[in-house]
C-alpha cells in the first residue's frame, strides 16, 4: 500500500518479530503544550527502547500513514500544535487524498498500527463515554475502535472529564477486557483510584501478554485495555484534580464546546487551573505506560 510509510528500523524490527511499540501523535498536537510535547513524545521514545522494544510514533505526514516518525517530524507537530488537525478514524481517508498532515487520536493511531502489524500500543488515556452524552451522544470513536481492532492499548485508565461508568459499561458490552496492571481499580489518570472495580488484575508484563496470546489466537476481534496506574509519587490530590475537572466541565459548557474540541479543551484547561501540576503528573504517567507496554511488547515476542 502505497500510502503506509514504515521506517526502516520499525519494519526491520517487525520483519524479525522482535518488539514495536505504537505511540500516538494527538497527545503531542493537542495533549500537552509546546515544548513539553515534544520533550516528553522524545522521551518516551527512549524509555520504550530502555526497555527493550522499538518505538514507532504513528501520525498522518503530507497525507502518508507514517509508522516511526522522525524527531523532526515530532518537533513539527508538537510546534504547530493545535494547527495540526486532529484525526481520527473518520479523518483518516480525507487527509490522505489532499495530502495533508493529521495527528491521530487513540483510534487512528490503532487503524494505523494494525495496517503496519504493530501489536501493542502506548498512550496517556483513551477517550470515553463523554460526562451527559445521554444527550450529547458525544462518545469517543476509540471505544469503537477498542471494540473492532486487536491493537493492545496501555493507558493510565480514564481521565474523570470522562463518565468513568458509562466508559467501562461501553466496553464490557462490546466485550473489550480492562486489566488493572498490579491494581483492583480501574485507575483515573491523574489518580491511582477511581472506586470503580475491574474484573481483572494481573501482576506482570508476562501474564498481560499470555494473555494477549490467546487472545490472538482464537481470533477474537477487538483490543484489550491494560490500565496502568499513574506512580503514588506523581499522584495527584484526588479533591484538586476533582474540583479543576468540574470548573474545567462548566467553562467548556459555557463556551459552547463541542465535538472533536471537547476533549482538547478541557486537557488544556485543567493544566492551567492546576498551574501545570497536572502536566507533570500528565508526563510521567506517559513514561510508565511506556515502559510497561514495551515490557508487555518483549513478552509477547518471546512467546
Ligand atoms: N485523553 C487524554 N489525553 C489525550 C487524549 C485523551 O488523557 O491526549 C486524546 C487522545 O488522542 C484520544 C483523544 O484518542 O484525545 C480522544 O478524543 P475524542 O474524545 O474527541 O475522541
Ligand atoms: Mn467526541
Amino acid at each position: 500500500m502505497n500510502n503506509l510509510i514504515i521506517s526502516p528500523e520499525v519494519k526491520r524490527a517487525l520483519d524479525e518479530n522482535r518488539p514495536v511499540v505504537a505511540l500516538e501523535s494527538t497527545i503531542i498536537s493537542h495533549g500537552m503544550p509546546y515544548p513539553q510535547n515534544v520533550e516528553t513524545a522524545l522521551k518516551v521514545e527512549n524509555i520504550v527502547r530502555d526497555n527493550g522494544a522499538i518505538p514507532a510514533t504513528i501520525a498522518i505526514i503530507g497525507g502518508k500513514l507514517t509508522v516511526g516518525i522522525s524527531h523532526e517530524e515530532i518537533d513539527y507537530l508538537g510546534k504547530k500544535g493545535l494547527d495540526v488537525t486532529k484525526s481520527s478514524r473518520r479523518d483518516i481517508p480525507i487527509l490522505v487524498s489532499k495530502g495533508e498532515d493529521g495527528a491521530t487520536t487513540v483510534a487512528a493511531t490503532m487503524v494505523i498500527a494494525s495496517l503496519a502489524g504493530v501489536k501493542i500500543f502506548a498512550t496517556g488515556g483513551i477517550g470515553g463515554v463523554h460526562r451527559g452524552a445521554e444527550v450529547t451522544m458525544d462518545i469517543s470513536a476509540d471505544l469503537e475502535e477498542l471494540a473492532n481492532n486487536d491493537v493492545i492499548v496501555v493507558c493510565a485508565g480514564i481521565k474523570s472529564i470522562l463518565d468513568l461508568g458509562l466508559t467501562l459499561e461501553y466496553l464490557e458490552t462490546k466485550g473489550v477486557p480492562v486489566i488493572g496492571y498490579k491494581t483492583d481499580q480501574l485507575p483515573a489518570f491523574y489518580t491511582r483510584e477511581s472506586g470503580f472495580k475491574l474484573n481483572y488484575r494481573m501482576e506482570n508484563p508476562m501474564e498481560i501478554a499470555k494473555a494477549i496470546k490467546v487472545k490472538r489466537e482464537l481470533n477474537l476481534k477487538g483490543s484489550m485495555v491494560i490500565a496502568n496506574p499513574i506512580p503514588t509519587e506523581h499522584a495527584m490530590d484526588n479533591k484538586i484534580i476533582a474540583k479543576a475537572i468540574d470548573q474545567a466541565l462548566e467553562e467548556a459548557k459555557n463556551l459552547g464546546i463541542e465535538g472533536k474540541e471537547t476533549t482538547p479543551y478541557l486537557l488544556d484547561k485543567v493544566q492551567k487551573i492546576t498551574e501545570g501540576k497536572s502536566l507533570e503528573a500528565n508526563i510521567q504517567l506517559v513514561y510508565n505506560n511506556a515502559k510497561l507496554a514495551a515490557q508487555i511488547a518483549a513478552g509477547l515476542s518471546k512467546i
